[in-house]
């Protein structure tokens, strides 16, 4: 039986993750059979703990993106296809990869041809950034990562527009019509994915519609890899244990202690996240530069021992992204014995896409 593939991109920290969550349980409940792919740069992936939890299939492609793995995708979505018998794939991208539809889509078209339904590439995009960035500023990025993002919005065939419930009407309204004229060939959806707002209308396109990567771009690799690596990429796994320990206060005092240590270096944050969880609970945290104050949503009860994920994108040198959650973690975790089970600290090498197709596959 033929399997859809539902391709959800976007920048780091636009909500793709919590769209894959809400669509994956909405799906379920419609008696489809769900999988999930993430992606990123590492192992250890907050995002691949989380969905974990949904209690779908999740398959993870780490160590490259989906682009310079082209292998590991393919290998994904089969473990997720005889695993789980998934029929319908949602795959998350990583939040600085652009140049989808001619390194992922065409490939897919090509040799999975008969096998797989591929819905239209969708690109999610924060408000705030997407109101900057139509402005022709940078969004608080670097000219290179700005770059990047208008690359993923010019090659989107559906422009999702996430995290309504933080604007007005009005102000929604306002930046579809600006969408809809810069992107004329783009459809154009409106979501609040924790709200539900606009779900079942995203949904609808996505799984139905087949018309995917119409939009080849030019894309400028020296500039995509300097927006790459302009970006330090630190993802972690603690350990950590004190007698009637309160988690929650513990993430938020760490989450907030990196905001002011990254804040007093000026690093601008892409994303900083992490999960803490202990037996079958979890919470989690999350920093965005356009959200301003963190986010902990999920409850932990008091406990001895708790497993945190911490996975940091912000724009500065590895090493001192390193130093940074090294030093935050010994001052707010003073009293808890936290044992460093790993630690990766990155910059993002030149992509290197494993095909590149230079006209669409029909
Ligand atoms: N207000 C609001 N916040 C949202 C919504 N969707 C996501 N968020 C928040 O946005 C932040 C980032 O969400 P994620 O879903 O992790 O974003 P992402 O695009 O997967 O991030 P990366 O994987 O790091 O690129 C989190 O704090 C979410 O709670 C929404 O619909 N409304
Ligand atoms: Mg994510």
């Amino acid at each position: 039986m033929s399997c859809r593939l539902i391709l959800v991109g976007g920048f780091l920290g636009a909500g793709k993750t919590t769209l894959l969550w809400e669509a994956a349980k909405q799906l379920s409940s419609r008696g489809l059979k769900v999988g999930l792919i993430t992606n990123d740069q590492a192992p250890d992936l907050v995002d691949t703990s989380l969905l974990s939890r949904l209690g779908v299939g999740v398959s993870e492609v780490s160590g490259s993106c989906f682009c310079c793995n082209f292998k590991g995708l393919l290998r994904a979505m089969a473990e997720l296809k005889e695993n789980f018998a998934a029929d319908i794939l949602i795959a998350e991208p990583v939040g600085s990869c652009t140049d989808l539809a001619a390194t992922i889509i065409q490939p897919l078209k090509d040799q999975l041809k008969g096998e797989l339904k591929i819905s239209p590439l969708t690109v999610l995009a924060d408000p705030f950034k997407l109101t900057e960035i139509l402005a022709g500023k940078t969004a608080g990025l670097h000219d290179s990562a700005a770059y990047i993002y208008r690359k993923q919005l010019e090659e989107a065939d559906l422009i999702a527009i996430s995290k309504t419930d933080l604007f007005t009407m009005k102000m929604v309204s306002d930046l579809v019509a600006q969408v809809k004229r810069e992107f004329p060939a783009a459809l154009v959806c409106t979501l609040s994915a924790e709200r539900g707002f606009g779900l079942d209308a995203w949904l609808d396109v996505v799984t139905n519609k087949t018309d995917a990567g119409n939009k080849l771009l030019k894309v400028d690799y020296d500039r995509y890899a300097e927006g790459e690596a302009v970006l330090g990429w630190l993802n972690a796994r603690f350990s950590l244990r004190a007698p009637n320990a309160d988690w929650r206060g513990l993430a938020t005092k760490i989450i907030a202690g990196l905001q002011q240590s990254l804040g007093e270096r000026n690093a601008p944050i892409g994303h900083v996240k992490l999960i803490l969880e202990s037996g079958s609970q979890a919470l989690f945290a999350n920093l965005t530069e356009s959200e301003q104050e963190p986010r902990i949503r999920g409850t932990v009860a008091q406990s001895s021992a708790a497993a945190m994920t911490l996975n940091a994108r912000v724009q500065t040198a590895p090493e001192q992204l390193q130093q940074i959650v090294r030093e935050t973690l010994a001052n707010e975790l003073r009293g808890i014995d936290v044992t460093e089970e790993s630690l990766s600290c990155l910059q993002p090498g030149r992509p290197e896409p494993t095909f590149r197709y230079a006209s669409q596959v029909a």
